[in-house]
């Protein structure tokens, strides 16, 4: 939406830029957003321009990459219902693989061999316990303040679940289901221990969830009795370590540099079950978390557990955290049904951005602390900033040379603001023009976030933006249109969009490092895998009574066991290694009939499981393209009447 839109649809709803927006003003601008006219997003002169639209302008540069050429940056993105972690190259946006979490994928056999399966979660019957999915957010492990490449994580919504990605590898080797929550929505790492200061890396996960439910989950329709929990999980375990009981709900989540605070934006303080109880309050709250005092209560026993969860959970409501001195959290008043909490990489402040009240929040960590410790009276001192910012903010990303980037969901723009001259604006001086530029984005954009942002190391040269409409700006393909992923160059004073990329809905979260914080391994290690087959002399048909385990190698072209023989009603086990250990040479294995398709790559073993239940012959097949005789690389099962 351009900027005169923006402003007519508020003056036609009859509203002052400075006013909150109300049901109406929504209903108005949601009208408006529907039928946009052409954009053109030249906020700036160059942008719209030739492929390598940043030639000549800043330190970010061109984003045509020549063949063979390697991108700059790693992004990892969350991918939405497809229940992945896509991994982009940038500034190029080429998405270079997806990563299989919670819903089966049929390139690598993602919840078809016994591995995945184990991480997924099964029932009894050893189906998958869920196959949907609904992925927002995506962080990674961090050490000294910036990446260290160990693990990155991602949400799933629907099912309250976590799974952490091994960057080594480039595969999910858990999962994690958090009690006693709906709607688990924010995610962040810890960035280092709060009391031991040796311990300079991540080792909790902190998980804030939407949707208040009654504890236990009786099913009673009193609002009143519902609670929302916010979580903090092991991030070597996976455990879920202990959880804080809390008025009101979760949003986003976000931590200190030294390790002490842990936040999360609530937008429905209300407790309201329908939207306009939901946004009635003028205010709402960024809710903090005392990390090292939650700790002490879990080991000195105050806490409680509900139903059959052992997790401990303390008392975060409001009621018993009015003392300063003992509180383990602190309500900080935020206007109006907040989106998005964002660390600071000079490591002072938390941004809270308005959504529905057109503000920035800006919360000085500092002033938090002493309200802890009993040096600041009134919590709410510790806002040193509350700026207009424009129409619908929702996220903020850093540069690291004291500017963020906030999107504007209503305005469709990013907004450039000086942090430190926000503040000036906020204590008196009207003169401190914090707004540096504003830039039209295509269309209607949420999740934003800048190189290296939230890590001590911003460097301030991409900012991504998550478009939620493209409307007009690829080739149509039918009422289901992609989202535009914007790529904008922030390297000089004047924002510079540089590319657009369609993706398929609905990604959410982003997050974009150095490549040179990754070093991931290309081939796997025998020893990796239990039930690896290191010789093919191993191979074989071992049969104990009905059970039947197939042990097998691969290497192009042939596997070792030219045929097998079952009978019918067999259960099967199919173990496979793959003996190649050359870089890129990946085998598959698919059984006609049977439902079974699986990829093993250099050294890697997996192994499925199945009963043999139609006779027949069945050609066993290399699935994944890997010599010139791969059409020829097979196997013979033979399944006995
Ligand atoms: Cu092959």
């Amino acid at each position: 939406m351009t900027k005169q839109n923006a402003s007519h649809a508020a003056a036609a709803a009859g509203l002052g830029r400075r006013r909150f927006i109300n049901t109406a003003a929504l209903a108005g601008l949601a009208g408006i957003a529907a039928c946009t006219d052409k954009a053109t997003g030249t906020a700036t002169p160059l942008a719209g321009s030739a492929p390598a639209g940043g030639a000549g302008h800043g330190a970010a540069g061109a984003v045509h990459l020549k063949p063979g050429e390697l991108d700059t940056y790693y992004g990892l993105w969350s991918g939405g219902h497809t229940g992945d972690m896509r991994v982009l190259g940038l500034p190029s946006g080429r998405e270079i693989t997806r990563i299989p979490c919670f819903v089966p994928d049929a390139l690598v056999g993602w919840g078809v061999t016994n591995e995945s399966k184990q991480v997924m979660g099964t029932k009894a019957d050893g189906s998958l316990k869920y196959t949907v999915a609904d992925t927002h957010h995506t962080h990674a492990s961090y050490k000294d303040g910036n990446y260290d490449g160990r693990y990155a994580w991602i949400n799933d919504k629907i099912n309250s679940r976590i799974a952490r990605i091994r960057l080594d590898h480039f595969v999910c080797d858990k999962i994690t289901e958090l009690p006693n929550v709906q709607g688990f929505h924010g995610i962040f790492p810890d960035k280092r221990d709060p009391v031991d200061p040796a311990i300079n890396y991540t080792t909790r996960v902190f998980c804030g969830a939407e949707f208040s439910i009654p504890l236990p989950n009786s099913g009673s329709e009193d609002t009143g009795k519902y609670h929302s929990l916010f979580s903090c999980v092991d991030a070597e375990s996976m455990e879920v370590r202990w959880q804080v009981l809390i008025d009101g709900n979760c949003d986003l989540t976000a931590t200190s540099y030294d390790g002490k605070l842990a936040a999360t934006n609530q937008y429905n303080t209300e407790m309201g079950a329908k939207y306009e109880d939901m946004m009635s309050s003028e205010r709402d709250a960024c809710l903090f978390f005392n990390v090292a005092r939650i700790e002490a209560a879990v080991k000195a026993g105050k806490f409680k557990t509900y139903g059959d969860s052992k997790v401990p959970v303390v008392d975060g409501t409001l009621a018993a955290n009015k003392d300063a001195k003992s509180a383990l959290t602190a309500y900080v008043s935020v206007p109006k049904n907040p989106h998005g909490v964002n660390a600071s990489p000079d490591q002072k402040y938390f941004i809270c951005a308005g959504k529905l009240s057109p503000t920035g929040t800006v919360i000085e960590l500092a002033k938090v602390l002493d309200w802890f410790d009993g040096k600041l009276e009134k919590l709410d001192d510790a806002i040193v900033a509350e700026v207009e910012l424009g129409l619908g903010p929702l996220h903020t990303a850093f540069d690291g040379r004291g500017n963020a980037y906030t999107t504007l969901f209503l305005d469709s723009q990013v907004v450039k603001w000086n942090v430190e001259k926000a503040i000036a604006f906020h204590k008196g001086d009207k003169s401190a023009k914090y707004v540096v530029d504003r830039i039209d984005v295509q269309y209607q954009p949420g999740h934003v976030n800048a190189s290296q942002s939230e890590t001590i190391a911003a460097d301030g040269k991409y900012l991504a933006v998550g478009c939620k409409f493209s409307k007009d700006r690829f080739l149509p393909v039918g009422p289901l249109h992609p989202e535009n992923e914007q790529l904008i160059d922030i390297s000089g004073e004047k924002m510079v969009l540089l590319a657009d990329h369609p993706v398929r809905g609905e990604p959410h979260d982003f997050i974009i490092f150095k490549r040179e914080l990754l070093r991931p391994k290309q081939v796997y290690a025998l020893d990796d895998f239990p039930l690896a087959i290191k010789d093919p002399k191993e191979s074989g048909v071992l049969r104990n009574g009905k059970k039947v385990t197939i042990k097998m190698t691969s290497q192009a072209p042939a596997f070792s066991l030219r045929e097998f023989k079952l009978k019918r009603g067999d259960e099967v086990t199919l173990i496979l290694t793959n003996l190649d250990k050359i870089e890129d040479l990946t085998h598959g294995f698919a059984i006609p009939k049977y439902n079974v398709n699986f990829i093993v790559n250099p050294l890697e073993t997996a192994s499925v499981t199945f009963v043999a239940d139609k006779p027949g012959v069945f050609w066993c097949y290399c699935t994944h393209f890997c010599h010139a005789l791969h059409l020829e690389m097979r196997s013979r099962m033979i399944v006995e009447a």
